[in-house]
């Protein structure tokens, strides 16, 4: 060892990959991570962790990882300083304003932004400079529907009943596989052993879903749905509740506004209908709502299978009503509303929500929580006329695999004037940008998890230091918006410029006036000096009923019968309710436990093995079609084409294909040598912009109609 050389040290740190936020253990070595485990000592993970965790460190040193910001210089990629990087970020983006107006800037941001701090506190400052009301997000090909639900009944978009999944006797899982998402809008690490101990205490679990999914396969019993027709289920078990006079709305009696009206509002639909529109009887759906009235705690929750659906809205509205009517909001072993020790809503740190405050240029969709529909992005682009979107800003997203009909997506970037990536890939979509920033890897920054402490199934906190010193020159995120900020304040002629200051020391303010915070009169209240000193983090508690005291509402109450979802039962009686049920495939995801969206693919480790990008279709329908198990088949849909592998699986409803999301990655100009050496198809070069939930927007990337046929 040289003198510059140290030992190994053991850094704890929280996994910023998914939802889980599982602790892990890091060796490092010279400034070199040697090992990952997860962390025993953490009082939450207790040592969870997945494949993914690991792979943090094949992320740290992928040669094809960006570490310099680079100019697009006729079509080959340049590095360039950071200076000259942020002056000619901005002035493409002013001058691109100037002369077509603050909307001619459109920004996405991707899911990685609500797993890193700096991001979140500094993006949003700089995006707000921009004024740009076309703003989109991975939220509207994910958890919208429950962002939108909350606001509209308990006032407050980030409001969300969480599932108590370790005190509850009985969960309908509708629509998610936790054991292989390790669950989201429910942050929840260690889920299986949490899920099997609710069948120990003599529970059960059940699971609704087209798939015989990796958590079907240990609950009590499993049903098979149709896709998209989630809603006619939920209606059906509600009314029956009523019908029964199964109704307990118990503790909350004194806090609903509106219930009363319910069950006018959804009795007259034929329920008669609901096996052919369904694919189950009104008897399973009558017997599990009579089985879930019974329990003394019980939560019924659903995800992205029924949230990226036509009616999301109005499936997680009616969820929300099923454990209303049976008393379990609000309550132990029900759902719960967390506490988190960086309150954002109590301090009132994000907005509420909304709804139509402005509506999309082109289709004069409304506005929905801030953002507009993902789906619309690219006729935002392709349409001529004001207010075209000129530019784009793409943060921390990957939109060309990640939202519908990618392969129009790729023909509205190619036309761009500019656009601008912070990310250190250089994929299917920041291939596009003229100038791509790429900022500090996971490791190399300090870390503390803003969105998910507010989600989680326990009261929980935790900050953690960087794990590495960043080499190479890149910045973190929060500093590459800074200084975006600053040269953009000086087009606007603005004097006083912002200190330049870390996420850190809004962290250390907010712990300190948080619920938990050291100065509440409470010497031993957490501050952040206290965190630091805790590095496996500090457990806060179980969660508690609180809903009722913290909403947001103009009355006060919860309010159970939103106009704007009231409204959208009657697009059901004119649809679904009247179509026949066509007879041709439907097309859904599927998650795998070593994909993290699209950008896991480029560590070994984790595409190894077996092609994981394959169909899986149920051996009937593939011998209706004449293929045998293993052929390559061509799937079709409105918007395109992709050929894969056909792997015949019972665990598929008859009826149902499934394809992952996040591959596609053979693209011209994509520069991740592994992952374009596991391509694979992507799923939305399938998927429909134009089949969107016409509430909200979200996109209905599960139940597209597709046909199967030989390759060409
Ligand atoms: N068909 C179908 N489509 C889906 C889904 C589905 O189930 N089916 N799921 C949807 C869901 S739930 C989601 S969340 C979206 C995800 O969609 P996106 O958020 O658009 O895409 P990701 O694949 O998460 O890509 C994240 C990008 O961020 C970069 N990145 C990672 N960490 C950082 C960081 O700290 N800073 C910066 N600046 N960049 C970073 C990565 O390199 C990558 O390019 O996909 C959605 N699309
Ligand atoms: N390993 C891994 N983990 C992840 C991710 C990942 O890419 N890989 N992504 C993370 C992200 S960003 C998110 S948002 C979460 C998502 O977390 P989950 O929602 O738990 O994950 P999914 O696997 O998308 O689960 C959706 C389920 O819905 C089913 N489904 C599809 N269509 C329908 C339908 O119409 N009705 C019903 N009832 N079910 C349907 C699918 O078969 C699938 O089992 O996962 C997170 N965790
Ligand atoms: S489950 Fe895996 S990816 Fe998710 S936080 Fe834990 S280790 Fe990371
Ligand atoms: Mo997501």
């Amino acid at each position: 060892m040289t003198s510059s050389e140290q030992g190994p040290s053991v850094i704890y740190r929280a996994c910023n990959l998914c939802e889980a936020i599982c602790g892990l253990e890091i060796t490092v070595e010279n400034n070199k991570v040697i090992t990952i485990k997860g962390d025993k000592d953490d009082p939450f993970s207790q040592g969870h962790i997945c494949p993914k965790g690991t792979t943090l460190q094949d992320l740290q040193t992928d040669p094809d990882r960006l570490k310099r910001p680079v100019k697009k210089v006729n079509g080959a990629w340049v590095e360039i300083s950071w200076d000259e990087a942020f002056d000619l970020a901005v002035d493409r983006l002013w001058d691109i304003g100037q002369k077509h107006g603050h909307n001619a800037v459109g920004i996405y941001l991707g899911n990685p932004n609500v797993h890193n701090y700096g991001a979140l506190t500094h993006g949003s400052q700089f995006l707000r400079l921009l004024q740009s009301k076309n703003r989109f997000s991975a939220t509207s090909v994910d958890q919208l529907p429950h962002q939108f639900t909350s606001y509209q009944m308990y006032g407050h978009q980030f409001l969300i009943p969480i599932p108590d999944i370790d005190h509850t006797d009985h969960m309908i899982i509708m629509g998610a596989n936790p054991v292989v998402s390790n669950g989201s809008i429910m942050t929840v690490p260690n889920v299986k052993p949490r899920l099997e101990n609710i069948l120990k205490r003599g529970g059960k679990v059940i699971v609704i879903d087209p798939r015989r999914t990796e958590t079907a396969k240990l609950a009590t019993a499993h049903h098979f749905i149709k896709p998209g027709r989630d809603v006619v289920f939920l209606l059906a078990f509600l009314n029956h509740l009523f019908t029964e006079n199964l109704v307990q709305t118990a503790h909350l009696s004194d806090h609903l506004d509106g219930f009363e009206t319910i069950h006018g509002l959804i009795k007259d639909f034929p329920y008669g209908r609901v096996q052919d529109i369904t694919g189950l009887s009104l008897d399973v759906i009558q017997s599990l709502a009579e089985e879930f009235a019974a329990q003394d705690k019980a939560v019924f929750y659903g995800r992205m299978g029924v949230s990226v659906t036509p009616y999301g809205a109005l499936c997680q509205w009616l969820i929300q009503l099923i454990n209303i009517a049976t008393g379990n909001l609000d309550r132990v072993g029900g759902t719960l509303i967390p506490l988190p020790a960086v309150d954002l809503v109590g301090a009132g740190l994000v907005g509420r929500g909304g709804y139509g405050r402005w509506h999309s240029r082109v289709s004069n969709r409304p506005e929905v929580c801030g953002e507009l529909s993902s789906s619309l992005m690219a006729e935002e682009i392709l349409t001529e006329g004001a207010g075209q979107i000129k530019a784009m800003v793409l943060a921390a997203g990957n939109p060309v695999l990640s939202t519908p009909n990618g392969g129009q997506l790729e023909q509205a970037f190619g036309q761009l004037d500019f656009m601008l990536a912070i990310d250190f890939y250089i994929n299917e979509s920041s291939r596009f940008a003229d100038l791509i920033l790429p900022p500090t890897a996971p490791l190399e920054h300090n870390h503390y998890d803003v969105s998910f402490y507010g989600l989680s199934v326990s009261n929980v906190t935790r900050f953690n230091e960087k794990a590495i010193t960043a080499e190479g020159g890149s910045l973190d995120d929060w500093e590459i918006y800074h200084e975006l900020m600053v040269r953009y304040l000086k087009k606007l002629d603005v004097d006083k410029m912002p200190k330049k200051r870390g996420p850190e020391r809004l962290i250390a303010v907010a712990l300190t006036n948080g619920p938990y915070g050291r100065r509440r009169g409470k010497p031993e209240g957490l501050s952040l000096s206290k965190l630091k000193e805790n590095p496996h983090g500090i457990l806060l508690g179980d969660l508690h009923p609180l809903l009722t005291k913290r909403l947001k509402t103009k009355s006060g109450k919860i309010t159970c019968a939103p106009d704007l979802l009231v409204a959208d039962l009657d697009r059901l009686k004119g649809d679904l309710f009247t179509t026949p049920t066509k007879d041709t495939l439907l097309l859904i995801g599927r998650r795998d436990i070593r994909t993290n969206n699209s950008w896991s693919h480029n560590s070994r480790r984790l595409v190894k093995g077996k092609d994981r990008c394959v169909l899986l279709i149920n051996p009937a329908d593939l011998d209706r079609y004449g293929f045998e198990d293993g052929a390559q088949v061509s799937v079709k849909s409105r918007v395109g084409c992709v050929t894969l592998t056909a792997q015949a699986s019972d665990d598929m409803m008859p009826g149902v294909i499934s394809i992952p999301h996040g591959w596609g990655h053979d693209r011209k100009g994509v520069k991740m040598r592994i992952a374009r050496a596991h391509g694979g198809v992507s799923v939305n070069d399938l998927t429909d912009e134009k089949i969107i939930d016409q509430l909200i927007g979200t996109a209905a990337v599960n139940g597209v109609e597709v046909s199967l046929c030989a390759p060409d």
